[in-house]
């Protein structure tokens, strides 16, 4: 295959000075770390060092940094080992660690967000205030240490389920069939006392504190807890944190248009509308592997870059985007008046625009973190979207947009986005319309909290 020279401005995009989001966890023992780094990031239960009943505390160092290229290469995790109450070696070890990051000079050595794990304590509960106290204390100066610092930190209440369980046995005693009613009031009690806690944080600390509440078994959480964090971080590390995640699809979804790489679509356009230019295929396969590119830096599939090597995944993805290589070249020869069959051009763009990040968020949502993306887990999901009545109105959808008679000078970088960005609204809200209509409402991996409606 001929290659086009590429204009390096779009790759070195993804190479500006910090490609790895640096984030550090503490929190007492057993608070929950390991586990909530497994279902943020997908590292394996072997990686993240997840204690399990009867074994000591998490080995890990904070000053190793946990790092897996292949599992999600946008990312570098330091996992304190939990201490606990009135223990001061680990501590130091903390605050040391945090003095030497925040002295580093370049903001890809720096810690870009801390994770406070907070165990929710029964005590707590009982006596309210004065058990709150120790904690608070604790709290309130670890935060306006990180706040002298200037580095984003989140509190994160782990094991919420246990919260709600102990809600529920206050409420229904010994029964064994709680209510549904009991149980629904359980969860707005526990709900209730993050609120209090909450507030008491911000009592004692200042506004702007984030507290959330997290569950190993409930994935909301969890995704909130991505998007409080996002809410936070440096508007520079922003896209790291974005790549970095590994439940948000919205966040990648939404950074996939915003960031596309447009300015190459010039070379389309031009390519496109000469008479006679045999080079009109390879200008769009060019295209083609950028975006692609683009998709792989962002949704960060775990496995991929060990996966998406081999010539016959792209040739797949290729197939299931569209034959738009074979198309491409029986125009060119059919081509006598460039300008004219332009617009043919611009829809198979679109539409390969819209099909990759289409397929990208499908697999990201068929292959939850701690697994790797296989081929075979791969082929299913693009025949899947092949074959889908998805795929069909999307491509309805561009050729709605772009008229056959359009000028290809009304095509500029800014509106090709808009379309972009339509079409994959539109096509989000048709795959949630399919999946709530299906017989089994079955939604299989696909969490109906990321879907519209
Ligand atoms: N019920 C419940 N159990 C949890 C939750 N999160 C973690 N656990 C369990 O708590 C135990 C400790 O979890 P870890 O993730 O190893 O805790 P850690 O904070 O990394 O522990 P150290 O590394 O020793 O400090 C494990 O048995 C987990 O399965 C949760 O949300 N709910
Ligand atoms: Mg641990």
């Amino acid at each position: 295959m001929a290659h086009i020279p590429r204009d390096t401005t779009e790759i070195e995009d993804y190479e500006h000075e910090c490609r790895k989001f640096r984030i550090c966890i503490i929190g007492r023992a057993g608070v929950g770390k390991s586990t909530l780094l497994g279902k943020v990031f997908g590292l394996n239960d072997e990686d993240a060092q997840v204690k399990h009943r009867g074994e000591g505390s998490g080995k890990h160092s904070i000053w190793d940094p946990i790092a897996d290229d292949n599992r999600n290469s946008a990312l570098i995790i330091h996992d304190s080992r939990g201490f606990e109450a009135g223990e001061t070696e680990n501590l130091k070890t903390v605050t040391d660690f945090i003095n030497y990051r925040s002295k580093q000079a370049t903001l890809s050595e720096q810690l870009h967000c801390i994770w406070f794990g907070i165990k929710y304590a029964p005590i707590c509960v009982l006596v309210a205030n004065d058990a709150l106290m120790p904690l608070q204390t604790a709290e309130n100066t670890f935060f306006k240490f990180f706040q002298d610092k200037g580095i984003p930190l989140v509190f994160v209440l782990t094991k919420f389920d246990k919260l709600v369980r102990d809600k529920l046995d206050e409420i229904a005693g010994d029964e064994d069939h709680p209510t549904e009613w009991e149980r629904q009031r359980a969860k707005q009690d526990a709900s209730s006392f993050v609120e209090v806690f909450r507030t008491d944080l911000e009592n004692a600390t200042g506004k702007g504190v984030k507290v959330q509440a997290v569950s190993k078994k409930d994935d909301r959480l969890v995704r909130k807890l991505v998007i409080e964090t996002a809410a936070i971080v440096k508007p520079t590390l922003k896209d790291v944190w974005v790549r970095a995640q590994g439940v948000v699809a919205t966040q990648k979804r939404e950074s996939c248009v915003k960031d596309l790489p447009t300015s190459y679509f010039k070379n389309v356009l031009i390519g496109c509308a000469l008479p006679f230019n045999p080079f009109k295929a390879v200008v769009l396969d060019s295209y083609f592997e950028r975006v692609f590119h683009h998709c792989m830096v962002i949704w960060n599939l775990p496995g991929q870059s060990v996966l998406f090597t081999k010539d016959y995944i792209t040739r797949s993805f290729r197939e299931a985007t569209q034959s738009y290589t074979t198309r491409a070249s029986a125009a060119s020869i059919i081509d006598l008046v460039g300008p004219l069959t332009a617009p043919l051009y611009v829809r198979l763009t679109i539409k390969l625009i819209c099909d990759l990040i289409i397929i990208f968020q499908q697999l990201f949502w068929a292959t939850p973190r701690r697994q790797l993306l296989t081929r075979n887990d791969l082929e299913d999901q693009l025949v899947i979207y092949r074959n889908s009545s998805v795929r069909q109105s999307i491509h309805k959808l561009v050729d709605g947009s772009v008229g056959i008679t359009d000028l290809v000078t009304s095509f500029s970088p800014t509106k090709l986005k808009q379309i972009v960005e339509e079409v994959v609204s539109a096509g989000h809200v048709l795959i949630s319309e399919e999946l709530r209509s299906s017989d089994t409402g079955e939604t299989g991996e696909i969490p109906l909290a990321e879907l519209p409606g």
